[in-house]
């Protein structure tokens, strides 16, 4: 199946390749990021940050920056406690200093900031401040974290040990009957590191308080404007900040990843900043603060264990997990799963019986267990089933592909409930691989491998067979900070038959100004190009909860097509009334309403848009516009299956991949070519973490990776070339039959790389690897094994 295209190319609807609308201000240079932007009057700040993982701070003295020329002010936590805002909330309903008063709790932490009228003074004023420091022992390792004589991090809390939370799901006895009754059980530690989404952008924000009108406006880059606005009209109402004087405004950005969702405290100072002084305040990281600093992803210390029988059917899941969290549990989950849905674990396999268990620690870290492109621990679920379902092959001697076929919910048993509780809407795993095997030539790989093996050749095929979930809501069981997780679309027609459409939404790249263009093309005939699409300023966009999470299309181009549908209802009204014929003798196609059986009878979006302003019915509402509110019944579940085959370079350990072939299926398109630049930019981040990307620290708790010099990131250079296909199996939810698909690739991608490096491995008794897979690991195995 593919997505019928039904309006033309001049319409541009659903379905089309169109070129993006953004594009054209992005390729002139001319998109406006947060620091493009320069008001009168602004100051600019820096932060003082610690070089320490855990320490009392004895004394913070500033005379020397303050004698500075151009030195405005110095801030520190002290003078925030005097309005009660040196602590702020997290997402996940945690505190988190925005400056501390007394301890540090992780290598550059925000310890103090200066705002000044340049920002190479202030840079040069944060070197003359002087901290005088009390080193105290740190906490780095998580299951150090656990031990009895561990200090205890968050006494701020009254807390007596560094155990955050345990969570757990599913049937712990029933599971434990069915691994005691397998035939073959198999069991894996497995550690997915602390990465960070390094994108293009860095974060800051330029906070804009007016004494006069009493009103706060900034510019921040953020995924999330509205939940920022109202929160900080929570924390901060009491200082006269109250939500209908916040204006949140988040300009073009570059890049989010996850990344930009949280509040950092930076954020916050130059708020208070701003407050205090009466003048714009800007705030902008640098490189390093941004890698060292922000909500890092992943961390997870899982151990995996299947069931199955002697044939390879899989009868049960058992997985516990350690979270080391940092200093603060900063994740940006919805609150009701403090493990994301990790319980999307069991993938794509009909398992009948699973259990899963989640503990979260504190350690001397950074803040965080924040998405990288994962839709709330995804990646991690997925990593987990993906390996053990080689392991249980590697362990049986079976093929890794006849072995997924063995166990995958078939098409006819959808809408499928998992055993940890999700209803999957649909899906085609058996078509997905089939397709993916075919177009690798999978039979023919294999005997490939069989003739280089017996020539002592490395070459390894690994596959993934992925199913997420991505959506958020539905509202009845997903929200973060008790805002419900729905999203909104306003649209409006103006009498020539243009329009103008507003989201709760936010782009960071994904292309939203084309593609909700698109659905309003495709639901109302007005051609996408006359479609403007705004999102990100919390002043006039409606109310939403923005976009991480593949949740956009799944929610907020849902309500597009919601809205549409309401005006084209209203349009059909008029319609009746310009032609005069009762509705019912109306037909619509893209564009035009046309009277049944007289064809040439007809009125067109634009005459009708045309109408609503001068010749409306009397009696009705002049005016052609809607809002709607979009509350999906169920998330969206696309998958895919992607086989990656690599060569093993016996000398170096280099691990070089020959081919990688990607079938997605994110139900309906509505634009091929930004799915598939999603798909190539997201196995692309799928591959870094596989192979190089890492967040190290020293048992002093000093980070190793805190620049790019030492935390690697692939170009085009290292980038294998990525061949891509589909499936199409629409959602039957949603009003477009879309799914999400924003991080289907980053989610997808790892465990096709390890289980193909793994497979090259085999023969010589490696059952896993850790990522990330880099040569220096592989040559020690080679080495291990005695496979050199
Ligand atoms: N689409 C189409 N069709 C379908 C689906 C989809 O067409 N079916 C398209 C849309 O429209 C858009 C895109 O594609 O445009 C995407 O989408 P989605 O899936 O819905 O998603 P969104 O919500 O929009 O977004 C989000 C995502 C995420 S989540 C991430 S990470 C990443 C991705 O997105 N990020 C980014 N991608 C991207 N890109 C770029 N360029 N940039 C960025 O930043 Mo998270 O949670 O935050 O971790």
């Amino acid at each position: 199946m593919e997505t019928e295209v039904r309006t033309p190319p001049t319409i541009c609807g659903m379905g089309h390749r169109m070129k993006r609308k953004e594009d054209a201000r992005f390729l002139f240079g001319k998109g406006r990021y947060v620091d493009d932007i320069k008001l009168p009057g602004m100051l600019y700040m820096d932060i003082v940050r610690s070089p320490f993982a855990h320490a009392r701070i004895k004394s913070i003295n500033a005379e020397r920056a303050l004698a500075m020329d151009g030195v405005v002010a110095v801030i520190t936590g002290k003078d925030l406690e005097k309005y009660n805002l040196h602590w702020m909330p997290t997402l996940m309903g945690d505190t988190q200093m925005v400056l501390p008063t007394d301890r540090v709790m992780y290598q550059a932490q925000e310890v103090a900031a200066v705002i000044a009228t340049d920002r190479y003074i202030a840079a040069d004023a944060v070197e003359a401040i002087e901290v005088e420091y009390e080193p105290l022992e740190p906490v780095v390792d998580p299951f150090r974290a656990l031990e009895p004589d561990a200090p205890v991090l968050r006494t701020d809390k009254g807390k007596t040990d560094n155990h955050i939370w345990h969570w757990e799901v599913g049937d712990r006895e029933a599971t434990e009957r069915a691994f005691q009754e397998a035939d073959v059980v198999v069991k894996q530690q497995i550690y997915i590191p602390r990465i960070h989404v390094a994108s293009i952008e860095t974060c800051g924000c330029i906070a804009d308080y007016n004494p006069a009108e009493g009103k706060l406006t900034v510019y921040m880059t953020t995924q999330a404007p509205h939940v920022v606005r109202t929160a900080l009209a929570l924390v901060a109402g009491h200082v006269g900040l109250s939500e209908e004087k916040i204006r949140v405004i988040s300009p073009d950005i570059g890049g989010g990843f996850g990344g930009k969702v949280p509040t950092y405290p930076g954020y916050v100072i130059a708020i208070a900043a701003s407050v205090l002084l009466g003048k714009p305040v800007k705030w902008i990281e640098d490189r390093s603060e941004n890698l060292q600093a922000d909500s890092f992803a992943r961390d997870y210390h899982i151990t995996a264990e299947l069931a199955a029988t002697k044939d390879g059917k899989i009868t049960a899941l058992r997985i516990k997990t350690l979270a080391d969290h940092g200093y603060t549990d900063a994740a940006a989950n919805p609150s009701k799963f403090p493990a994301g849905l990790f319980s999307i674990c069991t993938g794509s396999y009909d398992i009948k019986h699973a259990f899963v268990e989640v503990d979260a620690v504190y350690t001397n870290k950074p803040p965080g267990g924040v998405a990288y492109r994962c839709s709330f621990r995804v990646t991690e679920a997925v990593h987990a089933i993906e390996r053990m379902v080689d392991v249980l092959a590697q362990k049986l001697g079976m093929d890794p592909a006849e072995l997924r076929f063995r166990n995958f919910v078939q098409p006819d048993q959808f809408p499928y409930k998992s055993a940890l509780g999700w209803e999957y809407d649909s899906g085609n795993y058996p078509a997905a691989l089939r397709k993916a095997m075919d177009l690798i030539g999978y039979e023919e790989l294999r005997r490939e491998q069989a003739e280089r093996r017996a020539r002592g050749e490395l070459i390894g095929i690994g596959i993934s067979s992925f199913t997420e979930i991505v959506g958020a809501g539905p509202s009845r069981h997903f929200d973060i900070l008790g805002i419900k997780m729905f999203d909104s679309c306003e649209l409006r027609i103006h009498p020539t038959g243009k329009a103008i459409a507003r989201f709760g939404t936010k782009s960071q790249g994904q292309g939203h100004e084309t593609t909700y263009a698109q659905i309003i093309a495709e639901e109302l005939g007005i051609p996408a190009a006359h479609v403007q699409v705004e999102e990100g300023d919390t002043d006039t966009a409606p109310y939403g909860l923005g976009t991480y999470a593949s949740r956009s299309t799944p929610t907020a181009g849902a309500a597009a097509a919601m809205a549409a549908r309401k005006v084209r209802e209203k349009a059909r009204k008029i319609a009746a009334y310009l032609l005069e014929v009762s509705e019912e003798d109306l037909e619509w196609e893209p564009g035009v309403f046309r009277v049944k059986g007289a064809p040439d009878k007809s009125v067109t979006i634009q005459e009708i848009a045309f109408a609503a302003y001068t010749n409306h019915p009397p009696g009705m509402e002049a005016g052609l516009e809607a809002v709607h509110y979009y509350d999906p019944p169920n998330l969206t579940f696309p998958f895919g299956s992607y086989i990656c085959v690599v060569d093993i370079d016996k000398g170096t350990g280099q691990v070089k991949i020959r081919r990688f072939v990607a079938v997605d299926d994110c139900g309906h398109v509505i634009n091929p070519m930004i799915v598939e630049g999603q798909i190539h930019g997201g196995l692309t981040m799928g591959f870094a973490p596989a192979m190089m990307e890492e967040l190290v620290y020293d048992e002093e708790g000093n980070i190793l990776t805190g620049s790019f010099m030492d935390y690697l990131l692939p170009t085009a250079v290292e980038t294998p070339r990525w061949e891509t296909a589909r499936t199409v199996t629409p959602s039957p939810h949603h009003p477009l039959g879309a799914k999400g698909v924003g991080e289907s690739a980053t989610v997808g991608a790892p465990a096709a790389i390890v289980n193909a490096v793994v497979d090259a491995l085999s023969p010589y008794g490696v059952t896993h690897i850790d990522i990330p897979i880099t040569p220096y690991k592989v040559w020690k195995i080679l080495h291990e094994k005695g496979v050199v």
